[in-house]
């Protein structure tokens, strides 16, 4: 039985580097995540202690530079990290994330040098959780369309609105918010917790990511100095930068709940027995393993040749969306065949694979839906946006 499918030997494409860094995230996954992941999916509570051993292990920003608390790595040593931590939960690699890619990665990329200074060490180190507030009530698949509002005060910037379904912004300590101006042009600032007429109201009853917080971020007249505003970047397209990050990281991530449930699959058929034999010797479960391992093996050779363009800047946002899209599907189909390998015993909270299928009805829609991705691959191809 050969558990962590590596059918294509994409090991051998890896430096001695990414491979001590993935060893050392799975031995962290096996020892804090593991163990007590399923009671906090149970009990809808995410594990906030998590939160600074992750940043002793450089889970935060781990291509952020090192002068600013980063760890300087290339990008397919930052997609074997978030494959790694979603092996454990979804919750967790979301965790990261939103860490990195959407709350580092626009202060450095768009953060004046104070900002930087200020924010990006402490969050690296996990001793501030960031969120990132761009999806509002009216307009989740069409940001654009916000109306989220800063007004020019001359002394300072008064913030009107409010964003939904935010991860991590009950516990955020700083939320990149992004909000128009007098101009109606898309702007980001950071908010901070305490700024008064700012509330993260927690949301309740999630059937999946329960192990993820999700919340509000309510702007009621609140007063943000001027020098929060992000000076670097104006208008949609700082948010789909970070989110370019954020969804190369997922569609890594996505092959790790998938090697899970995989491997959980594989191990169950070959040690359960029905008519006298494992249910492995079955044709119909060999069937099941045997596509389930073709393709993890495409998504890997996807996610991999991605991150080989994303190293040099050549990856383009519809080759992200394509990679995105295809393995959270991917993973999702594995998660519910490899449910019906375990037959009733698939159902419990002895298995991951439940609790990775209802995670990733979330991943599949967050950070743009599939329907999303698939037509961003239609105007790419036919140069025709089929959005409106
Ligand atoms: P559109 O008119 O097509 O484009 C406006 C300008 O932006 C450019 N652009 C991009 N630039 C960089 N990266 C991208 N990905 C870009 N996509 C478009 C585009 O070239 C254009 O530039 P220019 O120079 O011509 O002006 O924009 P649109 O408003 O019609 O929207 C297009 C659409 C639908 C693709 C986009 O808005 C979209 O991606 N919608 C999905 C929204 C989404 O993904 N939200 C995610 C929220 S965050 C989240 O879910 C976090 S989950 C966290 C976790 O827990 O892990
Ligand atoms: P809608 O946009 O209302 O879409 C509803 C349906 O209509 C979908 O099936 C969609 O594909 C379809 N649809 C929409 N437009 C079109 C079209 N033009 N053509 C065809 N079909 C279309 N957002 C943040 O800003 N920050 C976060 O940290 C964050 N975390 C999240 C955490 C969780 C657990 C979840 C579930 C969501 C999170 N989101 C976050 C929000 C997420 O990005 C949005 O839910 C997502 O972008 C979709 O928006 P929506 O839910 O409003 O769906």
């Amino acid at each position: 039985m050969k558990l962590f499918p590596d059918y294509f030997l994409i090991d051998d494409l890896l430096s001695d580097e990414q491979i001590i860094i993935r060893e050392s995230i799975r031995e962290w996954v096996n020892r804090s995540v593991i163990p007590i992941i399923d009671n906090a999916a149970q009990d809808h509570m995410f594990p906030k202690h998590l939160i600074r051993e992750m940043g002793e292990i450089g889970a935060f920003g781990p291509y952020i530079p090192e002068k600013y608390g980063g760890a300087g790595l290339d990008q397919i040593s930052y997609g074997i990290i978030m494959t790694e931590l979603e092996r454990g939960d979804s919750g967790i690699r979301s965790a990261a994330s939103v860490q990195s890619s959407l709350v580092m990665y626009p202060i450095y990329t768009f953060g004046s040098e104070d900002q930087k200074m200020k924010y990006l060490p402490k969050l690296a180190s996990g001793e501030l959780i960031g969120c990132f507030g761009l999806t509002e009530p009216n307009h989740g698949s069409d940001p654009g369309g916000m109306l989220t509002q800063i007004e020019d005060k001359g002394d300072y910037l008064l913030l009107n609105g409010s964003k939904m379904w935010i991860t991590n912004s009950p516990i955020a300590d700083i939320a990149v918010v992004w909000a128009k101006d007098d101009n109606n042009v898309i702007r980001g600032l950071i908010v901070e917790k305490d700024m008064k007429g700012f509330t993260a109201p927690e949301t309740l009853k999630k059937w999946s990511l329960r192990s993820s917080i999700t919340g509000e971020l309510v702007f009621d007249n609140v007063e943000v100095p001027k020098e929060n505003i992000l000076p670097n970047i104006q208008g949609i397209k700082g948010p789909l930068k970070c989110l370019n990050s954020a969804r190369y990281g997922i569609s890594w991530g996505a092959i790790g709940a998938a090697i899970d449930c995989y491997n959980t699959a594989l191990k169950y058929s070959l040690e359960r027995k029905q008519f006298g034999k494992p249910i492995a010797s079955f044709q119909l479960q060999q069937k099941k393993l045997a596509e389930m391992v073709t393709e993890i093996t495409k998504a890997q050779l996807m996610a991999w040749r991605l991150g080989t363009l994303k190293n040099k800047d050549n990856a383009t946002p519809s080759q992200i969306s394509m990679a995105k899209r295809n393995n959270v599907e991917m993973a999702l189909n594995i998660a519910r065949e490899s449910r019906q390998v375990l037959g009733a015993m698939g159902i419990t909270g002895d298995f991951p694979i439940m609790r990775h299928m209802m995670n990733l009805e979330s991943v599949i829609t967050y950070e743009g839906t599939h329907d999303i991705h698939l037509l961003i691959t239609g105007l790419d191809i036919t140069g025709i946006a089929a959005f409106e």
